[in-house]
């Protein structure tokens, strides 16, 4: 039997790696990195590699399932949409369409298809509450750019002559850029490493040990230093920035000294770093995807770096931050003028998402339906998501789910989330079917496209999203929204407007080339005109307009009371390659490799609680406590504790609250908890 090889992409993260995909009689037997890829360049993490057995796991949802005196029974696709169109239809006579949510995760918001058929199908309902993933990752650095230079610049780590790495471990989370920084020390750059773990990368440049949550206090620091040593960009702040007078005031009260007791840093280092910031011939901040945005102060965090690049004069330049163009797709969002929920509480956080699509602040959710205040929520839909498990509260969030009347997840496997559904839907992997690999261009800055080839036929019951939505949409009478009657059509529509014929994707297409000329037409899209160090958008909405340093609000000087009962520092969420988020624990060719999830502290800090390297503690903050083994390791810094969040047998979101949260985006705080642990 022959073997065909397609050229193709993994899309088990949002990284999208290319993959040679082997093919013999119609059944996906072996894939490897593409080599000419240039996301990735023929590097797989485990989980790429192990692509074949994820496909083919014997958990895999085959058929459409109805809950029935506490169990599953397998139906139809005919009575699973016309259960669901009925109940909807119900749903929105009684109580209006925006008595459903429709609810999208991290594979939601990365894959176009996914991400635009809900947002199809809730248009076409009526409903203005579509709640995304963004409101716990991404969408908050995004805003604080866009908030700053009008415009959403990306690292240019390549060109580089000073990195740094601040709050990110790309070797656990983001492989591709780990390899991409890896070449530009090869090739002269200097790193800066700014993390309370010394991860793989902290070995090859300076190391600032951070305490968790105290980011903001260092940008600002080093911001004071750049100014009183005159190392800023003098011209490039006179021509193109608006509010620096008021920024040198305002860093005034960030002395190194003063900064260096709030992050544990010595003063020496947080100066150093600022004078080899500021004195490289060009320099980009890498950020972490959210270990600086799940912070009280998270879009000010993101804000203070956006700022030490506009007065370094580090924008639009190669090696540091540049605007990256925009791939034209058709917009399949349908417009709806009603507000969703967390609008009034979040309302620059809504607003930044334009009125066509009006994102709420998915977190406001669980209170919503319980309380049913301002209005009942009666319904939700899942596609993509695991929000039992990824969102924070868990338990908050699994009884507000139980009450809907209506609950539909849609997955490739059962999820905690599908668990608590009343309709269960078996979703295709990426391999059975096409799609356009785009997205991922926002985070690599690599402006590249590709189509994502279908592989194998859909196994099993397994459904593609759009045509989930298509087919709920025709039988509630949307049907003049949903034409589209296969992969290729639906791929054909998104093209339309981009002039990249299928040929092209087909082949992987460059869809235009960073700008590196900051006088280039629209290059800063501010209200202003200029780079916004102080942001009247904030001011104007009773936000700070300069970054102004918060303690996370559970710790010492905050919440004395509270952090010496829990005098830990816990930070939940740390990446590890074989698995993504809440996924995958269930592959055994991945679970061997790292069975079981650990609770990493410093030897120091075992011996003071008298623990031992795998003892199991309790792990417990005022919000709950899990049971998990403890791993010492001298790379992290006394104090802290770092937890994985996905695992079910020591759900990190059990402890962690929906409040407080970020005061612009809502975000949550999920990365400095007042802790405590205790040997069982
Ligand atoms: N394998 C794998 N890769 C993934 C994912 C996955 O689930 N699995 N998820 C993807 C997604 S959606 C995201 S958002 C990204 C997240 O990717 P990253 O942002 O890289 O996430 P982490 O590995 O949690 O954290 C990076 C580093 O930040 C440090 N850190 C923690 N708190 C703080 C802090 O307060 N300040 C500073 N300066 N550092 C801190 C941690 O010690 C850690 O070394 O990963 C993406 N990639
Ligand atoms: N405590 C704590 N909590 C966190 C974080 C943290 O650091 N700490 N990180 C947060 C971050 S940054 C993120 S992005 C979120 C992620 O949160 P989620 O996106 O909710 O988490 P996942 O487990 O990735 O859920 C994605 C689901 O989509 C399914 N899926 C995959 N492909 C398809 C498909 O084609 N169709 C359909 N219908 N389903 C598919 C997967 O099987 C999986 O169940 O978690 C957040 N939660
Ligand atoms: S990093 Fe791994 S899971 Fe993510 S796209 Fe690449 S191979 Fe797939
Ligand atoms: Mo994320």
């Amino acid at each position: 039997m022959e073997t065909e090889v397609i050229k193709t992409s993994c899309i088990l993260c949002f990284l999208a790696c290319g993959i040679d995909a082997h093919v013999r009689d119609g059944r996906l037997v072996k894939v490897e990195g593409m080599a000419e890829n240039p996301l990735n360049k023929g590097w797989l993490c485990p989980k790429g590699q192990h692509l074949v057995d994820y496909v083919y796991s014997p958990d895999r949802l085959k058929y459409p399932l109805k809950r029935k005196n506490g169990g599953w029974k397998r139906i139809s696709w005919d009575e699973a949409l016309d259960t669901i169109a009925g109940k909807l239809q119900k749903i929105k006579d009684e109580y209006g369409a925006r008595a459903l949510a429709v609810i999208i995760g991290s594979i939601g918001a990365e894959d176009i298809e996914l991400s635009g058929f809900a947002q199809r199908f809730r248009g076409a309902y009526g409903t203005p509450n579509f709640l995304s993933v963004e409101s716990i990752c991404f969408r908050s650095r995004i805003m604080a750019r866009l908030l700053t230079f009008g415009t959403y610049p990306l690292e240019d780590p390549g060109k580089s002559r000073c990195i740094i790495l601040w709050g990110h471990n790309p070797e656990n989370s983001e492989g591709t850029i780990a390899s991409r920084i890896h070449k530009a020390l090869d090739d002269g750059s200097r790193l800066i490493v700014i993390d309370p773990k010394r991860i793989p990368l902290a070995k090859r440049g300076l190391h600032l040990q951070i305490k968790p949550g105290t980011d903001c206090a260092l940008a600002l620091a080093m911001m004071n230093v750049i100014i009183a040593e005159d190392l800023y960009d003098r011209e490039f702040v006179e021509k193109y920035t608006t509010g620096f007078d008021k920024l040198v005031e305002h860093v005034r009260d960030y002395p190194p000294e003063k900064a260096g007791e709030i992050t544990w840093l010595p003063a020496t280092d947080i100066r150093r770093t600022a004078r080899i910031f500021a004195g490289a011939e060009s320099a980009c901040i890498i950020q972490g995807i959210n270990c600086l945005d799940q912070h009280i102060n998270g879009l000010q965090n993101n804000r203070a770096l956006a700022i030490l690049q506009a007065i370094t004069g580090n924008y639009d330049v190669p090696g540091a931050w540049a605007t990256n163009p925009f791939m034209r797709l058709t917009d399949l969002r349908l417009p709806i003028d009603e507000e969703p929920i967390g609008a009034d509480e979040y309302p620059i956080f809504r607003s930044f998402w334009g009125m066509t699509s009006p994102y709420g602040q998915a977190l406001a959710l669980p209170e919503v339906i319980l309380s049913e205040k301002p209005y009942p929520i009666k319904a939700i839909m899942v596609t993509g998501g695991n929000p039992a498990c990824s969102w924070p509260d868990s338990e908050k969030v699994e009884k507000a789910f139980k009450k809907a009347d209506l609950a539909v997840v849609m997955d490739v496997f059962m999820t905690r989330t599908a668990e608590l559904a009343d309709i269960v839907l078996p979703a295709c992997s990426s391999v059975e079917k096409m799609g356009i690999v785009y997205n991922y261009a926002l985070t690599s800055g690599i402006p590249y496209a590709m189509l994502r080839r279908k592989v194998i036929e859909p196994m099993w019951e397994c459904w593609p999203d759009w045509k989930f939505y298509s087919e709920l949409g025709r039988r509630m009478g949307y049907g003049e929204y949903f034409p589209w009657n296969t992969d290729e059509e639906v791929v054909e529509n998104w093209l339309q407007p981009s002039g990249i014929t299928m040929e092209q994707l087909t082949e992987g297409v460059y869809f235009g080339s960073r700008c590196y000329d900051i006088n280039a037409k629209n290059q800063i899209r501010t209200p202003s005109g200029k780079i916004e160090i102080y942001s009247q958008t904030l001011a104007d909405a009773g936000y700070d307009p300069l970054p102004v340093y918060k303690e996370p609000s559970q710790s010492l000087v905050s919440n004395p009371e509270l952090a010496s009962e829990y005098p830990l520092i816990l930070v939940t969420g740390a990446r590890a390659l074989p698995y993504t988020h809440c996924q995958m624990r269930n592959i055994p060719q991945l679970r061997q490799l790292l069975p079981e999830p650990v609770a990493e502290i410093h030897p120091a800090t075992a011996r003071e609680y008298n623990v031992a390297d795998g003892d199991t503690v309790t792990l417990e903050t005022k919000k709950g406590r899990i049971k998990i083994k403890v791993k010492t390791t001298e790379d992290i810094v006394p104090g802290v504790v770092s937890i994985p969040h996905g695992w079910a047998q020591a759900n990190a979101n059990l402890l962690t609250s929906l409040e407080p949260n970020d005061p612009v985006t809502g975000y949550p705080e999920t990365r400095a908890l007042a802790s405590r642990i205790k040997k069982v």
